[in-house]
């Protein structure tokens, strides 16, 4: 007689299955743990994360600084609320707004409460600055953009799958084409109401899909000349991923406080999340200076949670060790490397038919149909020979790791990769 032998990852997914909600379909491996950029699966199998929880996990797993500050602070003072005042809050707010020179910060916990955060804080602006009348104010966005799950988020989502039969959906957004200056000039200059330009620096969810390197710039520019705020997503973007603090910072290191002017598109509002935590623990904010974020008044807007002493001492945590450990120099080095080692493959490959990236946010496309199963099958084989990525379409595979890892490593991952896609060569 023949027993199949259920493994504990099989008996993990199967309890999932029963008990939760099927809102995602992962890749089949079950995680237990996690180091630097190592995560392992319940059998114990050794793998290289290459999608570091979609870019929140940039320091690395558990990174023992990150996970020292939270569990000190947690053992020491959880959560207030705002009822009260906390002393981790303040010199929370100091650091962030210094590290990302701004003046003023407004805590929440994850990424789309806080993009729904500059969503209000754009709207009361408009009305209360700009002298838009009320109920009038829109906003624009871009085709195929992602910035997150609620219900005024995706109603100007066109991300069929995330959108239908969830409506009605909330008014006041204008969709223009991304990456496209001529559009925003025609949407900024056909409407007087609008509020705010809210946009990603790199399109993560369509494909790791990269501007125009003058784009931000430009857009900014246009911005500020119709009193519009240019408002940066960099939920996914910021904290060293593209090889620069910020994406917006373009091609410098500048911390946000400029050395290079012409390449730095300050946002009037900027939102974090994701990494600004390391992935420790839900932490998402929205940046901006006086002028735009003193709209905000008491009892307008906040969260249980969003400021919390433990959030606080994390994301310091977490962006100390984005400086101790020169994240933003390593993604930008190991993202050249990475690139032109695969470019070395691409040339001579039927399958792949680009990389494209910015530091270590980074994608390949196939050569098959956005329906095909291919990007799904070379994740599987990936996982098989220990390194997880994850397909974003049928025929893309974005590749983040986390940006504390070494160019020996990034080199070892490259040749699974590229050992892994020869194996769908025809
Ligand atoms: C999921 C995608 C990535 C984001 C940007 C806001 C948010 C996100 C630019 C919302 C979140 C995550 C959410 C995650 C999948 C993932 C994702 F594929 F769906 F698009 F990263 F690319 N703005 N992105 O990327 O932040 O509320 O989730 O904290 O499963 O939905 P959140």
């Amino acid at each position: 007689m023949h027993l199949e032998k259920v493994t504990a990852s099989d008996q993990a997914i199967k309890l999932e299955d029963k008990h939760g909600a099927h809102n995602y379909h992962p890749l089949p491996v079950v995680l237990s743990k996690g180091k630097g950029v190592h995560v392992w699966d319940v059998e114990n199998k050794k793998y290289y994360d290459f999608l570091s929880a979609y870019s929140a996990v940039n320091q690395g797993h558990c990174h023992p600084k990150i996970v020292g500050a939270m569990h000190e602070q947690a053992s020491t003072l959880a959560l207030t609320s705002r009822a009260f005042h906390n002393d981790i809050l303040g010199p929370y707010e100091k650091y962030v707004t210094e590290y990302f020179n701004f003046d003023k910060v407004l805590p929440m916990n994850t990424g789309a409460e806080a993009v729904e955060t500059a969503i209000k804080i754009a709207r009361k602006w408009a009305y209360e600055k700009k002298g838009v009348e009320e109920h009038q104010a829109q906003i624009i966005v871009c085709e195929n953009n992602f910035h997150g799950r609620t219900t005024t988020v995706i109603s100007f989502s066109n991300d069929e799958n995330a959108r239908k039969n969830f409506g009605p959906y909330t008014p006041g957004f204008i969709k223009i084409p991304y990456n496209d200056i001529d559009a925003l000039k025609d949407a900024l200059a056909s409407n007087d109401n609008i509020a705010g330009f809210l946009v990603e620096p790199i399109q993560g969810e369509a494909g790791v899909y990269t501007p125009a390197d003058d784009y931000m710039q430009k857009a900014k520019e246009l911005c500020n000349a119709n009193n519009v705020l240019f408002i940066a997503d960099e939920i996914q973007t910021g904290i060293a991923r593209t090889g620069a603090l910020l994406a917006v910072c373009g091609k410098c290191s500048c911390q946000g406080h400029c050395e290079q002017q012409a390449t730095y598109s300050k946002p009037d509002m900027l939102i974090l999340g994701k990494a600004l935590s390391g992935g420790n623990y839900p932490v998402s904010a929205v940046l901006a200076d006086n002028e735009v974020m003193n709209v905000i008044k008491p009892g307008q807007h906040g969260s249980t949670f969003g400021g919390n002493p433990v959030a606080g001492a994390v994301a310091i945590a977490a962006l100390e060790v984005v400086k101790d450990e020169n994240l933003i120099q390593n993604a930008r080095k190991l993202g050249d490397l990475f690139r032109s080692e695969l470019n070395k493959y691409i040339e001579q490959s039927d399958l792949v038919s680009l990389v494209r990236g910015r530091g270590l946010l980074n994608a390949i496309v196939i050569n098959d149909s956005e329906e095909s199963t291919t990007a799904w099958d070379i994740c599987m084989a990936l996982r098989d020979n220990g390194l997880l990525a994850k397909p974003t379409h049928g025929n893309i595979i974005r590749f983040a790791p986390p940006l504390v890892m070494t160019e020996a490593e990034l080199l070892d991952c490259v040749s699974i990769i590229v050992k892994t896609l020869k194996q769908f060569e025809k």
